[in-house]
């Protein structure tokens, strides 16, 4: 039978506010509805009255409270002629083994080294993509391995590289109660490394740092000329290129590289001092860079192209980290002059402005308290702008029907954490709350009833767009579905979905989807930032 009511699948904090939808096919009225124990024992009882028209899916969407419920063990929902929804946990540490598993995503991505049996399972192989990569239009080679390959796809590309570092590095920040938690996958690395968390990072920033080129410049990205099939890394035997350096890889770099500095000086002072003149030298050089138009693949490449038109963002974002990292007055100049043109927003590959926001801000150096006011009220519009979208839809998503795009779920994620930096900005819990709806929804709370997160919940994707999974037959866990995606980009999502199907419904969970169903680090990375975020505000 079709699912009717739906709830986040891996549970709530006891202190959660915790909401259920009913997708109402019948009557429509008021639904009453239980909450009972697993073993079928009474626990409460209530109505979901507030009743929303949701176009995103195409439902009228009745919603239930049931906060109340706060005594940690296992639960169902159930209301006459709605059927149960699915079973889920209410308790303290309910979210930490979905921590744990989306974060060990990481260590089974890395690229050119062996993940050993032990560590890896199935997803086992040997040193990956080791070759030196021609660098593109010479007879040059330069060696960069190392790094977490993108997605379902085995490129490394820096844009997102330095968006998914950047994201984890907050988390870290944020929570680091919970980053202590993780153990990697490889216990050699737990039994010498003092962090593990922050050790998963280096592995990608050390990767990053062979990116640079000798004048400071960053390569775009390192892939073979085109995809693979479905094959294991260590498979793929193609000629690595280099793509030629970019504006945004140079910038994002330079930040994410100054960002890192900061945090890993108190583990390692050595690296923390290789990473700031890195940083500082790819400033230098992005500042007198211009690339029209942004980049664009080579024609002998095919590629992930992560062009991005508009490099403003990228360098306000660089201009506000190399502030707060080094407190030097030429990037507090860059960063007020493009402020003064524009606030930027944007947690993304692709627009970063709300990292550059969150630096300067937060700088510690002397700021214009003038623009840090206009850059918070300017925070707190998209935020109440969210917050809006997420009480008028069924199932407390941010997205509008028309945001259901290619990576629609980081778009829910990031816009989670727009919310918790509202949060933190107001302490208004209603910013909390809509924060953790994104979360909820991602975890089943949807009008599909699938956790977006493999290996979570009790029916989440199973037949993600990823190599090593398809591979195998079996889908790694704790990844990100890319998640609904309206304009049906591939060949599958043509064949499944409709032009009827609504924006919302428009998932489709085969391994051929790519623009549904892939996963990558970037949109973990997002999926990891709030549920660190949200799990700090909840238990603060
Ligand atoms: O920004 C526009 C928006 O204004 C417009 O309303 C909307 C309508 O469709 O489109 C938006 O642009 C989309 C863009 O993503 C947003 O970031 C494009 O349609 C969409 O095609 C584009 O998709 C990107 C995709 O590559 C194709 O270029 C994804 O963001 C990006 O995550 C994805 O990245 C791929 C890599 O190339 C290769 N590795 C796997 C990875 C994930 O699928
Ligand atoms: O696997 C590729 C995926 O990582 C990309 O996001 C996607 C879009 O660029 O392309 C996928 O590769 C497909 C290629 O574009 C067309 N032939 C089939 C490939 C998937 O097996
Ligand atoms: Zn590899």
């Amino acid at each position: 039978m079709y699912k009717r009511i739906f709830i986040n699948q891996c549970g709530y904090l006891p202190d959660m506010e915790k909401l259920v939808t009913f997708n109402c096919v019948c009557e429509d009225k008021p639904v009453s509805f239980n909450v009972l124990k697993s073993d079928g024992s009474f626990v409460y009882a209530g109505t979901a009255a507030k009743r929303v028209d949701n176009p995103s899916a195409g439902e009228i969407n009745y919603i239930g409270d049931f906060s109340e419920v706060t005594e940690p063990g296992r639960y169902y929902v159930t209301a006459d002629g709605y059927g149960e929804s699915d079973t889920f946990a209410v308790g303290a540490d309910i979210y930490n083994g979905v921590f744990q598993k989306a974060y060990a995503f990481y260590y089974l991505q890395r690229c050119g080294c062996d993940i050993p049996k032990r560590a890896g399972g199935i997803y086992a192989h040997g040193a990956c993509h080791t070759s030196p990569a021609l660098v593109y239009g010479s007879n040059r080679r330069k060696e960069v391995s190392g790094g977490w390959h993108d997605a379902g796809d085995y490129g490394r590309y820096i844009a997102p590289a330095a968006m998914a570092v950047a994201q984890l590095l907050y988390a870290y920040e944020e929570n680091p109660g919970l980053a202590s938690l993780y153990l990697s996958p490889d216990s050699e690395i737990n039994a010498t490394k003092p962090s593990p968390f922050l050790d998963e990072i280096k592995y990608e920033l050390d990767w990053m740092l062979k990116m640079q080129d000798d004048d400071g410049k960053l390569f775009h990205k390192v892939t073979c000329r085109s995809f693979c099939g479905f094959i294991m890394p260590d498979m793929e035997k193609d000629e690595l290129v280099l793509s030629p350096v970019s504006v945004t890889a140079t910038a994002d770099f330079a930040a994410a590289a100054a960002l890192a500095s900061r945090l890993y000086r108190e583990i390692d002072s050595e690296y923390a001092d290789t990473l700031a003149d890195a940083a500082k030298r790819a400033y230098d050089a992005m500042y007198g860079m211009v690339l029209e138009g942004g980049f664009k693949n080579p024609p002998e490449i095919s590629t992930g192209e992560y062009g991005d038109a508009c490099d403003a963002d990228e360098r306000y974002w660089a201009a506000a980290e190399l502030y707060k990292t080094f407190g030097d007055e030429k990037y507090r100049k860059d960063f007020e002059r493009l402020a003064a043109e524009r606030i930027y927003h944007g947690y993304g590959w692709e627009d970063m402005g709300s990292y550059g926001n969150r630096a300067y801000i937060t700088a510690g150096h002397p700021v214009d308290a003038e623009l840090v006011g206009r850059i918070k009220s300017s925070m707190l519009e998209l935020a109440d702008k969210l917050l809006a979208n997420t009480l008028a839809d069924g199932y407390g998503t941010s997205l509008t029907s028309k945001e259901y795009i290619w990576g629609s779920n980081l778009y829910a994620a990031n816009n989670g954490i727009h919310l918790y930096d509202a949060y933190k900005l107001t302490g208004d819990a209603k910013y909390l709350n809509a924060a953790a709806q994104q979360l909820h929804y991602l975890l089943g709370r949807n009008c599909v009833g699938l956790c977006y997160l493999t290996g979570c919940g009790t029916d989440a994707i199973k037949h993600p767009h990823h190599r090593p999974s398809g591979f195998n037959g079996r889908a790694m866990e704790g990844m990100l579905s890319g998640g609904p995606c309206s304009a049906r980009l591939d060949e599958v999502a043509r064949q499944v979905l409709t032009e009827n199907t609504p924006p919302a419904k428009a998932i489709v969970d085969m391994t051929g989807s790519y623009s549904t169903n892939e996963v990558t680090v970037y949109w973990n990375s997002a999926f990891v930032q709030l549920l660190a975020e949200v799990m700090c505000g909840t238990n603060a």
